[in-house]
């Protein structure tokens, strides 16, 4: 079986995947979503891994969830096997995740964009959740993790109408970290993430957990748990070192514990 994605690392300490189904604009299929779940999770696990980029071609990001697979299940099928639940290995994973985004990033192709925790795009960069016009809503989060992003009243509109919105709007709106030229993306994704891979991991693992939770509880809760968090940082070696180099005018050693 031909595989859907292709795994390289392109800098110290940082992990790419890039999805691979050209001939069908990186389609998320099952296979797909195994593949790309597993292989995050293997990562996750890897203690030189620091960040993990995700990205497709120039011409799509991934245009949704595999139509031609979805079209003949039956409610039965897709509530029996729980269809899209597996997508939520992604967003378990505790190390950075750096979605960069070319042309289309639909349906699937949006909401996976949105489980990463930094999204940079390309200046072709599409952005929508066109389930509404196949007669489905979204499935893999869109409505929760598009609202939260930019707000009730765009997601309604993109949601609804099922229309696309450009790169400018995606960052106006709040959905996109920043914009790059296309012929800068792949270079602009690895220098993010060996940024991100080059600082203490348990501190970046634990501000991404910090952030989440923003998402899931109240202010006064988020507070205690970022201050936790932050006095937790005290018992790692990095701390220690990132403290004393700063103190001494020199580069930081982290070993990452
Ligand atoms: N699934 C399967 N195949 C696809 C998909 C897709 N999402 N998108 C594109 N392809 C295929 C096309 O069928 C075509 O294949 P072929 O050459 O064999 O005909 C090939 O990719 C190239 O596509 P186009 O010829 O259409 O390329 P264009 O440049 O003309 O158009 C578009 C690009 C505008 C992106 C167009 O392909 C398109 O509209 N794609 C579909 C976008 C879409 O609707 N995505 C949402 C899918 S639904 C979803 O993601 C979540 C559903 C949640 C349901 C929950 C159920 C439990």
């Amino acid at each position: 079986m031909t595989g859907t994605i292709l795994v390289d690392h392109p800098a110290d300490r940082v992990a790419r995947i890039t999805l691979d189904r050209p001939t069908a604009l990186n389609a998320l299929n099952l296979q797909a979503m195994r593949e790309i779940t597993t292989t995050a999770a293997e990562l996750d696990r890897d203690p030189n891994v620091g960040a993990i980029i995700l990205t497709g071609s120039a011409k799509a990001f991934a245009a949704g969830a595999d139509i031609k697979e979805m079209a003949p299940r039956s409610f039965s099928d897709v509530f029996a096997e729980d269809w899209f639940a597996g997508w939520d290995t992604l967003s378990r994973v505790r190390t950075p995740l750096i979605a960069a985004v070319a042309g289309y990033a639909l349906g699937g192709g949006c909401e996976l964009a949105m489980i990463c925790d930094v999204l940079i795009a390309a200046d072709n960069a599409k952005f929508g959740q066109p389930e509404i016009t196949l007669g489905v809503i979204p499935g893999m989060g869109g409505s929760q993790r598009l609202t939260r992003a930019i707000g009730k009243a765009k997601a309604m509109d993109l949601i609804l109408t099922g229309r696309m919105m450009d790169a400018d709007e995606a960052e106006r709106a709040g959905l996109v970290s920043r914009i790059v030229p296309a012929d800068a993306l792949p270079e602009e994704g690895v220098t993010t993430a060996s940024k991100v891979a080059s600082t203490s991991k348990p501190a970046s693992m634990m501000a991404k957990e910090a952030v989440n939770r923003a998402f899931e509880t109240s202010l006064s809760e988020g507070l205690l748990f970022e201050r936790r968090l932050f006095h937790s940082t005290f018992a790692t070696h990095d701390q220690k070192e990132g403290m004393a180099a700063f103190t001494n005018k020199r580069k930081p050693d982290f070993r990452h514990t």
